[in-house]
């Protein structure tokens, strides 16, 4: 990954005026975080400046210049006078006064991100003296993988489990602590190893021994462990008959089995839950509702200070698409809505961004601005299923900045996605970030060594989402291919022109990517969309295309944002272009903003897209001995691949919907092939 910690290149070494000559650790014990940042730091000066420090006790530290490592309080007891009340939990306190450096925590966790965050700055060649608090913006900033027992890893491009295998928890873990460091170093302090789609046996003896496992390997690095859980767990596994979540024996059940667990992991971090979902048991199967289901979980962990994330990927997957005004896009509010206030304090509604699923382009979510009494997390997905499976490279940053920057205007005021999810604008405690990752045992993690920059940015702006996605990608860059001018330049351009690339040469104004949804979610198949159960309408026909979900006349889901949102999207002259489709029901020849026709711009961006694509391995080749070999060779093998699937795309695209409308393409192209 990026904790490479190259040696620097000689003309940016000089900017360093001196280098720190020891370690100093203020408080540790042998396998805590801030033993870890020691250890970190000595590995990171090691490798950037070829020098090698002692570790030294408080009382051996001489004079000279240190890395001083603890927390608020050892420092101040022992060390020194330090005046932070802004420091909040995990948040970290660093000061470079040239080779003097002090990383101070609010907790143990907050050091070692301080360590990571001062040996990102001088592995970036910035020796510059800074003095600076860094807080996280919200507290929960977990990983979600969807890996099963059996190894396989659903929605995963890089291989087998790095967790399980053959029904087990592996027997060698160094993957997973390997894994725990790259997640430590962007500030993640949580993970859940095991699928949404949850198998019960998760919870036997000797998985939660194994899970215990995970946790004892993960733990030096403060990342968490979560549990995904299966809602029918006491009748499958526990032979009850009943999983009624009211029924005292089904109570019992699970406060038993939170106590096995708690007492192998006692810092568990809680449960994520997916209930009645895409045929996944719930609460809803004995009429109870979702709070019901939530609840009972909450109150098993509650003791032992554990929380609940509650997916609110809750819809009908057999939806009758001939009625108009159905809309799965509506599902989240209609479900969520009335429940708000009956969420125990320790549940958090797990929100993915748009209303459909991980599409290339969605608005956001409307659920975030409709449950207010309810603390929520936002569900981002770092594995690109939609968006071509690490086959294709989709930077997606600039989507997630789009969403979190997006001001819902509640109650007609300021009121952005990143503070509505950080707690602050509805005064929730919890709150924060879900990445689904789903890394595998291939080396290079996710299978696309540029994909990694997406794991980067994921962690990154959790921490704190005001960040600009293109000095995220090239403070990734830096960090993992070092500092040639050409390889920047060269890997920013591809990195920032991916997702609207990727968007021209697939699902365009807003209908969706329009892959295959039935199957495999890969490749061009705008007839999937459409005449089944599932939801992901296009409503394509000879003449017209797009949902509509206006108030007047269609599904209303533009009626469930606040109402400066919900009046922008009624209008088709309000509603941007990129989203049109999603809203409104139009005929090809609707003309956009830009004076285009929508048929006409499904065939240009699909000839803009596809040959842009085509601009990305050439550039790649330039890059030929700045870069190692292996990874040059496999990065551009993707690229060329990619090159030929977004002509693939590109036809498929154009040709469905050539035939479909009828309409020439102006310039020709289209159905020459
Ligand atoms: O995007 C869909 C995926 C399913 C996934 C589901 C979910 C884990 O195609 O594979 O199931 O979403 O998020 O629950």
């Amino acid at each position: 990954g990026w904790l490479r910690y190259a040696p620097l290149p000689a003309d940016l070494l000089q900017g360093a005026a001196s280098t720190p000559t020891a370690i100093v650790v203020l408080n540790s014990t042998d396998s805590s975080p801030i033993s870890i940042a020691a250890r970190e730091v000595q590995k990171g000066l090691q490798g950037i400046f070829g020098k090698n420090l002692d570790i030294l006790q408080p009382s051996a530290a001489r004079n000279g210049s240190h890395v001083v490592l603890g927390t608020l309080s050892a420092y101040n007891t022992g060390w020194g006078n330090l005046n932070v009340s802004n420091l909040a939990p995990d948040g970290y306190f660093l000061s470079v006064r040239r080779g003097s450096v002090s990383i101070v925590g609010r907790n143990e966790r907050g050091v070692l991100y301080g360590a990571f965050a001062y040996l990102s700055r001088i592995a970036q060649g910035n020796f510059g003296d800074a003095q600076f608090v860094s807080n996280p913006d919200a507290p929960i900033r977990w990983v979600n993988e969807w890996d099963n027992l059996d190894g396989t890893i659903e929605r995963g491009y890089a291989g087998p489990s790095i967790f399980f295998s053959e029904g087990t928890v592996v027997k060698n873990l160094t993957r997973v602590s390997q894994y725990a460091r790259l997640l430590a170093s962007l500030g993640i302090n949580g993970l859940i190893p095991h699928n949404v789609n949850a198998n019960p046996s998760i919870l036997s003896d000797e998985n939660i021994d194994g899970l215990g496992r995970i946790a004892d390997v993960m733990r030096p690095y403060g990342v968490q462990l979560g549990i995904s859980i299966n809602f029918a767990s006491p009748k499958s596994l526990g032979g009850l008959n009943t999983f009624d979540p009211l029924d005292p024996a089904v109570i019992e059940w699970w406060n038993n089995r939170t106590k096995a667990l708690y007492k192998r992991v006692p810092d568990l971090g809680g449960f994520i839950v997916k209930a009645n979902s895409e045929g996944q048991p719930g609460p809803l199967t004995y009429n109870r509702t979702l709070a019901d289901g939530a609840n009972l979980f909450a109150r098993a962990v509650k003791p032992y200070g554990g929380i609940i994330m509650f997916r609110a990927f809750v819809y009908d997957r057999f939806a009758d698409w001939t009625v108009w005004k159905a809309d799965r896009a509506n599902a989240a509010v209609d479900f969520f809505k009335d429940l708000d206030g009956k969420f125990l304090d320790n549940v958090v509604v797990q929100i993915k961004y748009g209303p459909i699923d991980f599409q290339v382009r969605e608005p956001v979510s409307p659920l975030f601005a409709n449950i207010p009494k309810t603390a929520v997390a936002m569900e981002l997905q770092v594995t690109q299923e939609y968006l071509g499976q690490q086959s294709h490279f989709v930077y997606i940053p600039p989507m997630w900045k789009e969403i979190l920057d997006f001001d819902m205007r509640v109650n007609n005021k300021s009121s952005t996605v990143r503070d509505i999810v950080g707690g602050r604008v509805f005064g929730q405690k919890l709150g924060g970030y879900a990445g689904v990752v789903n890394v595998g045992t291939n080396t290079s993690w996710l299978g696309h060594h540029l994909s990694m920059s997406n794991l980067y940015g994921y962690g990154r702006l959790a921490w704190n989402p005001k960040q600009d996605a293109q000095d995220l990608l090239q403070e990734w860059i830096r960090l993992t291919f070092g500092f040639d001018k050409t390889v920047l330049d060269t890997i920013t351009r591809i990195g920032m022109e991916s997702w609207p690339t990727y968007e021209n040469y697939t699902g365009n104004l807003g209908i969706q990517t329009l892959t295959d949804i039935l199957y495999t979610h890969y490749g061009p198949n705008p007839a999937s969309q459409d005449n089944n159960g599932w939801g992901q309408w296009t409503r394509a026909t000879t003449t017209h295309i797009g949902m509509d979900r206006t108030v007047k006349n269609g599904t209303g889901n533009a009626g469930q944002y606040p109402p400066e949102v919900a009046t922008m999207y009624e209008n088709i002259e309000t509603t941007p272009d990129n989203l049109i489709l999603w809203f409104h029901h139009v005929p090809y020849k609707q003309r956009l903003k830009s004076g285009k026709t929508v048929i006409q711009h499904f065939y240009d961006a699909h000839y803009d897209g596809a040959a842009n694509t085509q601009t990305f391995a050439p550039a790649w080749e330039n890059l030929r001995g700045k870069i190692d070999q292996q990874r040059f060779d496999e990065v551009l093998f993707r690229l060329r691949y990619q090159a030929g699937h977004s002509i693939v795309w590109r036809d498929a695209i154009c040709n469905f919907y050539h035939n479909l409308s009828g309409i020439p393409d102006e310039a020709g192209r289209v159905g020459k092939h």
